[in-house]
């Protein structure tokens, strides 16, 4: 492909003559005002795009909308801000013409309400590209303007546009038409459809004589010895029911591991046994039979690094006289394509349960949001800073959406 410029005194007409020599499929590159038009002198805009280069093999045409992306979709909205500015000095301007009566005003106001006409034609032009591109880009999916707040938000929330598009698509097809015409029910209805589908694990109490193993896996750094420190410190201490909880760390790897976990154990005075292979797994789990809840401590591990992860699936092969709930513990600062990796490389061990770490340290948690719209696993928890016990919340559907929904533009 080459590039070729073309210029004009106003935006319109340099896309008219890219539009008369390329045609609707020429693809932008970039458009900009290098000298704005002035009453006495006219202005010049540049638009640059990609031209067939004849030595080239064909490549499929795109339309020029399709190739306008969110940067210049701002680019659009400043311009329309601009031209907002512009109208309005232009028609103080003009009122303040209209005061004086001579022969030289009477031309100036025909040129500025003129060019008032213009601008005001360049922003309809403006706006209903902004709306041409957000439709097209959406394939078969076509947004009415009503709903383009809500899906601008959750588009901006980090969930994968496949899920976002097919949400959208449901509630487009579901939602009663009486709903359809203010934006405030729109946004209701979508958040609780988006509810509706996040699957959350309710935290219960155990019944009597019952012995609940669980083990916290996950990448490195993600905040798996944290949250059991938190989580040790609520089921011990600050639930209705105190439970006795010991805990196994299989983390001897990492220098300053098994300390860190101990000063935790020591502070809240509970039982902790630090393990290096599965029979010692096996006999420290029976020397801390006692206890109602036990929580497993493992080693962080790239999920890439499958010898780390098959090591901790090892542990989870021996038999115990309870079966041991595995949960995930993932960062919500990790981007949707990532946490999706993460979880299938996690998957040779029996996931039960997700726990999302560091809310506090994002604010587009629509990844999490797609996460668990594509693998159907449960969350149970979520940690929302460092502090130990407090930053931890059991983890619910309405806090996720809202959390997501809110507008953090
Ligand atoms: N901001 C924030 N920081 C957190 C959160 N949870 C844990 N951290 C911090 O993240 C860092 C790592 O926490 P750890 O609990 O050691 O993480 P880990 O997964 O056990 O790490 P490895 O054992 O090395 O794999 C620490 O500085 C924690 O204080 C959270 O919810 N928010
Ligand atoms: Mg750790």
């Amino acid at each position: 492909m080459a590039l070729k410029t073309f210029t004009g005194e106003t935006m319109q007409e340099a896309m008219a003559k890219v539009k008369a020599e390329v045609g609707d499929e020429a693809l932008i590159v970039s458009n900009r005002e290098i000298k704005k038009r002035t009453l006495t002198t006219p202005g010049l805009y540049e638009v640059v795009v990609e031209v067939e280069d004849n030595n080239r093999t064909q490549q499929p045409k795109r339309r020029i909308i399709d190739d306008l992306d969110t940067a210049k979709k701002d680019e659009v909205l400043l311009k329309i801000s601009e031209a907002a500015k512009k109208i309005n000095t232009l028609s103080k301007n003009s009122n303040m013409s209209e005061t004086k009566n001579t022969s030289t005003n009477i031309v100036e106001i025909k040129e500025v309400q003129k060019e008032m006409q213009e601008i005001a034609n360049t922003m309809k032009l403006l706006q209903s590209t902004i709306w041409d591109l957000n439709s097209c880009k959406r394939e078969n999916l076509v947004i009415p303007p009503e709903f383009s707040e809500i899906y601008a938000i959750a588009k901006n929330s980090g969930m994968h546009k496949e899920h976002l598009d097919e949400i959208m698509n449901l509630t487009l097809k579901h939602m009663p038409l009486k709903m359809r015409n203010n934006p405030v029910t729109i946004k209701r209805y979508f958040n609780t459809l988006l509810r509706r589908i996040i699957p959350i694990r309710q935290e219960r109490e155990l019944s009597a004589g019952v012995k609940k193993i669980m083990m916290f896996v996950g990448p490195t750094g993600v905040g798996k010895t944290t949250t059991i420190a938190k989580l040790a410190a609520r089921y011990a201490f600050q639930k209705h029911k105190k439970y006795k909880v010991g805990i196994i760390t299989l983390d001897t790897y990492r220098i300053g591991a098994v300390e860190q976990l101990m000063t935790y154990a020591r502070m809240m005075k509970l039982s902790i046994e630090a393990v290096v292979d599965p029979g010692d797994f096996v006999e420290a789990l029976n020397r801390l039979r006692n206890n109602d809840i036990i929580l497993i401590d493992t080693v962080g591990s790239s999920q890439h690094d499958k010898e780390k992860v098959d090591k901790i699936n090892s542990f989870l092969s021996v038999n115990t006289f309870a079966s041991i709930d595995v949960n995930l513990v993932m960062s919500a600062t990790t981007k949707y394509e990532d946490l999706k990796d993460i979880y299938e490389n996690f998957s040779i061990l029996p996931i039960d349960t997700l726990v999302f770490t560091k809310l506090d340290e994002t604010k587009r948690i629509g990844n999490i949001f797609s996460l668990v719209y594509d693998v159907k696993k449960p969350i149970s928890y979520f940690s929302i800073g460092q502090e130990v016990p407090d930053d931890l919340i059991v983890a619910s559907s309405e806090y996720l959406v809202d959390e997501m929904l809110k507008d953090v533009k």
